[in-house]
């Protein structure tokens, strides 16, 4: 893999922790994809991130194949991106442990998702929940990364990472390319249909609230007839109408058009017709790529191969970063013969 000296690198990754929403597609894949000819573009499966949270060794094994099978799907071509499991690069490990020691308790408790996820599993609030922001930062840096594609829930993750980067850089001496983040206009927080003033998740015990990426065309078009909205049916978006104005976004994007555009199109309609031609135009575009996925998963062979080169470079990237870290520190490192 050849990457292009003129174009910037592009760094995103998402974990294998269960079966991606709409919500993982437009806040994060669909951007990979259309980005993928702009940047040099290195895309991860977040397997050793899966680790802070307990699940069944099996699952976080199929899910992670399954995950690459989905990028690819969805559009992300492995010809000109760079497709690699993070456990394959074990400079990832490494870089964290480096980072740690200029990473503070203080700054790791007060992250949202850390917040969030102590209390939902209460009984493994582990060391890794907590250190999770600094693997993402080890992750970003380690490819001297310009930018990161992400949904706004990842906002406050990607601020610790610029700000872990400028402090080795200010205590060392220029190391770390310091990125910024890529949160797109529409899409970046696609709420939950069932509670649409919480973030749409793909661990949320309600089934209704989420549509996933391997729901089919009947499911996908009832759980839009059930989403919540008010009563006012009257398609447009506003402040107090966070039920109306998510489908608005959730079809204004699938459908390739402006919000007004949107709701011009719908002007005088209810709110069932709209719900029904959300279901439909988000179907139209999901329900093939499940159907590519699971055609691509049949050939095991091509996804070793995909991420055994994909490991290949990243390993070559993230090596020169990791001798620069090592060096700068101070750890000793013999005279090659
Ligand atoms: P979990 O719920 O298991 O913690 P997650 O879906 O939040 O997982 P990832 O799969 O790692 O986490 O997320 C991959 C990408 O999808 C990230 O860039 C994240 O910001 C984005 N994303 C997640 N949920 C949404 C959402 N509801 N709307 C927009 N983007 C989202
Ligand atoms: N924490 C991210 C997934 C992730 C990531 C990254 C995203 C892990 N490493 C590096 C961007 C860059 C999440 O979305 N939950």
């Amino acid at each position: 893999m050849q990457f292009d000296k003129d174009k910037k690198i592009l760094f995103s990754a998402a974990q294998p922790s269960g079966i991606p929403t709409i919500g993982n597609y437009l806040g994060a894949i669909k951007n990979w994809v259309d980005l993928q000819d702009e940047y040099n573009c290195i895309y991860s499966i977040a397997d050793l991130h899966c680790l802070t949270v307990k699940r069944e060794p099996k699952d976080l094994r199929r899910q992670s194949l399954d995950l690459l099978a989905l990028y690819i799907a969805c559009g992300v071509n492995p010809e000109k991106c760079v497709l690699f499991m993070q456990s394959h690069v074990p400079a990832h490990a490494e870089l964290t442990w480096v980072l740690n020691t200029i990473t503070y308790p203080g700054e790791m408790t007060r992250m949202t998702q850390f917040k969030d996820k102590s209390l939902r599993h209460a009984d493994n609030v582990n060391m890794g929940l907590m250190d999770y922001p600094v693997l993402m930062a080890a992750d970003i840096l380690l490819y001297q990364t310009d930018i990161v594609p992400i949904g706004s829930d990842q906002k406050q993750h990607l601020e610790i990472a610029r700000d872990i980067a400028n402090r080795f850089n200010n205590r060392y001496s220029p190391t770390f390319v310091v990125p910024d983040g890529y949160i797109p206009k529409v899409g970046a927080r696609i709420m939950s249909l069932q509670d649409p003033l919480h973030k749409m998740s793909k661990s949320d015990d309600n089934e209704n609230a989420f549509i996933s990426l391997e729901d089919d065309r009947d499911t996908i078009i009832r759980k839009f007839k059930r989403a919540v909205t008010d009563s006012d049916n009257t398609v447009a978006v506003g402040e107090d109408k966070p039920g109306i104005t998510n489908l608005i976004n959730i079809y204004s994007i699938f459908a390739n058009k402006t919000i007004e555009e949107t709701q011009r199109e719908f002007d005088g309609k209810g709110y069932g017709e709209f719900k029904v031609a959300v279901g439909e135009v988000v179907a139209d575009k999901i329900v093939p790529i499940k159907e590519e996925k699971e055609r691509i998963l049949k050939d095991k062979a091509y996804l070793d191969d995909i991420m055994i080169k994909g490991a290949e470079t990243a390993n070559y990237l993230a090596n020169k970063t990791i001798a620069k870290v090592y060096r700068k520190v101070g750890l000793y490192t013999p005279d090659k013969k």
